[in-house]
């Protein structure tokens, strides 16, 4: 299964995906490929939207103090839904979906989730630090929402400038 990062301004980023229903070798096989994608791509999250699979399924490595994602820090959340949050914090993140730009963001410091597992078990978790902000980012995408969305005018004016900019260097043959 080969797949592609859809990149911002693609229309597909502001789908809302759809409750999974069947925890089958198919989602086996996409969760998979997604891993692959999201370590090739050297990312730390990754939502089903991101590779053109509008289902309500994401998946996490929050690298280690090397720097490490090994399998057994995978996760896999299909269908999670917020229980609680408190607090608020600000991270300097990134999207696969936007390559080159990173900005401050304004999240909830801790959340509490419940979803299910690739079989379908259900599951909770209490999140702090970059892993509370990591299932923010991912469940925004669930809901067809970028991080660029919840900038500041300001800041949001400052990306689209950026944005232009590397267009332009993509037309004249940078990268
Ligand atoms: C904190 C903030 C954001 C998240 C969401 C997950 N974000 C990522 O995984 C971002 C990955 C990323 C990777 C990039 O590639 C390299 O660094 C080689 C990248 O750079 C370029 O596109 C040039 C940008 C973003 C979780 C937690
Ligand atoms: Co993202």
């Amino acid at each position: 299964m080969r797949l592609n990062i859809v990149e911002y301004p693609d229309k597909r980023l502001k789908e809302k995906s759809i409750e999974v229903k069947s925890f089958d070798a198919n989602l086996h096989e996409l969760l998979d490929a997604m891993n692959i994608m999201m370590l090739e791509s050297n990312g730390i999250g990754l939502a089903a939207i991101q590779v053109d699979y509008a289902i309500r399924a994401l998946i996490l490595n929050i690298p280690d103090e090397d720097g490490a994602q090994p399998i057994e820090n995978l996760m896999e959340i299909i269908n999670p839904v917020v229980l609680k949050t408190d607090g608020k914090t600000v991270y300097q993140e990134g999207c696969l979906s936007v390559p080159k730009f990173y900005e401050d963001v304004e999240r909830f410091e801790t959340i509490s989730i419940k979803y299910q597992n690739r079989f379908g078990e259900e599951k909770t978790l209490d999140a702090d630090g970059l892993l509370s902000i990591a299932i923010q980012h991912e469940m925004d995408h669930l809901n067809g929402i970028l991080f660029i969305d919840k900038l500041s005018y300001s800041r949001r004016k400052k990306f689209e400038k950026e944005y232009k900019k590397l267009q332009k260097e993509k037309k004249k043959g940078g990268n």
